[in-house]
């Protein structure tokens, strides 16, 4: 069942996804993600990655989605090696660094910037006080692979919205266990038009040791966060929840809400476990979302769309990640689920997603699937790769315009990546001088292409 009405003020919520970086490998750096643990040390295709994830960018953009592309982050990290006690050269860094501790050197050659869902939290104009889009990179302060990512985040996303009557960039929040922030992938913003005021869902982890929290895995999403990061977007307090994941499920692997959960305009799709009080989400959502049913608000009911688990066992949801698929509105207001092809090997996850495309009940026209499983071995999805940026015409007119995706960029990054990428990597090739010097050789021209000036000189 498709919507008749067009978007607000011509508002639209694009999807800028990480391209993946020349050094992508399988390190088994992520505690509590199953994946990573899994294949940790299997050979990675670099080269198959970045192309698997710019195939999914271009089919969206050819839909007619505002799709854009965030760079990748220069590694292996040498000024974090250095700081680490690595002294020398690069070549005699990276040499002393694989010696004593392969480890850290992993974690500095880690790829991972590529989840752009955990890049930053991204509130839209119409949601804040001053009707500027804010954005605030998350320190990712849980892991050290990806704890080193928010400097050039920040600096990404700023050579990318530059324009400061449309776009504010808040500082991380200090990188402490109390103020664990992992974006957008606990963030959810539910509302009846992209262009209408929405209501923003706050999901974290633990809120502090005389809650319950996770056992086994950490909780990488601090209510403290959460509650910083709404004040600093100047959200209207009676526009925005915070609610717990269960910690039980983040034991069995769900280490983000993006694993268990996703929503898109009025619809939220979750697992019947995602939530510590789902009674408690629904209610605020079913009291607070109610458009006037006006032009700019249209009067759309809340749509909850509730998986049991004897539908899909939180297990399968994990090694699917059918809740990490993108729910997306093309431009004739249809919604739709952009989903891993792991969706399709899970008997139970692929008669669930049937279930939900063929029940006129709901706004699922169909379900799109894409090839992402070079990503999805290292525990990421279709979502985990987008970063959501709601943007009216004025907004969207002050992006960075060599960022969009669109048939001569994919072009020219298809050519790019297969003429700097390997397409075989194992970890002792972290330390060949001669990756670095690739990879380098390959951000540079990639700063040409996508015009961000000098964003990685400042670490060399
Ligand atoms: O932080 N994997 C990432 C996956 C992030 C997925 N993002 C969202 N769900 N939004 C992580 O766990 C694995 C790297 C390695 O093991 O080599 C890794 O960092």
């Amino acid at each position: 069942m498709s919507s008749a009405i067009g978007p607000v003020g011509g508002t639209v919520e694009a999807n800028f996804d990480g391209l993946v970086g020349p050094t992508h490998n399988y390190a088994g750096l992520a505690l509590g993600n199953v994946a990573s643990a899994k294949n940790a040390e299997q050979p990675s295709d670099p080269r198959g990655a970045v192309l698997q994830g710019l195939a999914k960018m271009k089919a969206l953009a050819d839909l007619g989605m505002a799709q854009g592309v965030l760079p990748p982050q220069e590694r292996p990290h040498i000024p974090s090696l250095k700081r680490l006690g690595f002294s020398g050269k690069d070549a005699e860094v990276l040499r002393k660094a694989h010696s004593e501790a392969p480890g850290l050197l992993a974690a500095m050659a880690s790829a991972s910037s590529m989840w752009t869902a955990n890049a930053a939290t991204v509130s839209p104009g119409v949601d804040c006080a001053d009707g500027r889009v804010h954005f605030t990179p998350a320190n990712l302060a849980t892991h050290l692979h990806r704890a080193i990512e928010p400097e050039t985040t920040a600096r990404a996303l700023r050579a990318i919205f530059a324009d400061e009557r449309h776009f504010v960039h808040h500082e991380a929040l200090p990188a402490t266990p109390q103020m664990g922030d992992e974006g957008a992938a606990n963030h959810t913003r539910l509302c009846t038009d992209y262009g209408a005021p929405g209501l923003e869902l706050f999901v974290y982890g633990a809120a502090g040791e005389d809650r319950p929290r996770p056992q086994k895995y950490p909780a990488r999403q601090t209510l403290a966060a959460s509650e910083a990061v709404a004040r600093l977007h100047q959200l209207d307090p009676s526009r925005r929840h915070f609610a717990q994941q269960k910690p039980e499920v983040i034991d069995r692997g769900v280490f983000h809400n993006d694993v268990i959960a996703v929503g898109n305009r009025e619809v939220l799709l979750y697992h019947e476990q995602a939530f510590a009080d789902k009674q408690a989400v629904q209610s605020w959502i079913r009291r607070s979302l109610r458009g006037s049913g006006s032009d700019r608000e249209p009067a759309r009911e809340p749509v909850f769309l509730e998986i049991a688990d004897s539908e899909v066992p939180v297990e399968d949801a994990v090694h699917s990640y059918l809740f990490n698929s993108q729910l997306i509105c093309l431009p004739d207001g249809s919604m739709w689920l952009v989903a891993a092809h792991e969706c399709e090997e899970r008997p139970k996850v692929w008669s669930a997603i049937q279930r939900l495309v063929e029940d006129p009940a709901n706004p699922i026209a169909g379900v799109k699937v894409f090839d992402l499983r070079q990503s999805m071995r290292n525990g990421g999805g279709p979502a985990c790769l987008r970063l959501r940026v709601v943007l009216d015409q004025a907004q969207r007119a002050a992006v960075n315009p060599r960022a969009w995706m669109d048939a001569s960029l994919y072009t020219r990054l298809s050519a790019w990546a297969n003429k700097h990428y390997r397409d075989r990597l194992v970890l002792a090739d972290l330390a060949d001088p001669k990756l670095l010097d690739e990879s380098r050789s390959a951000l540079d021209e990639l700063t040409q292409i996508l015009g961000l000036g000098s964003l990685y000189d400042f670490q060399r």
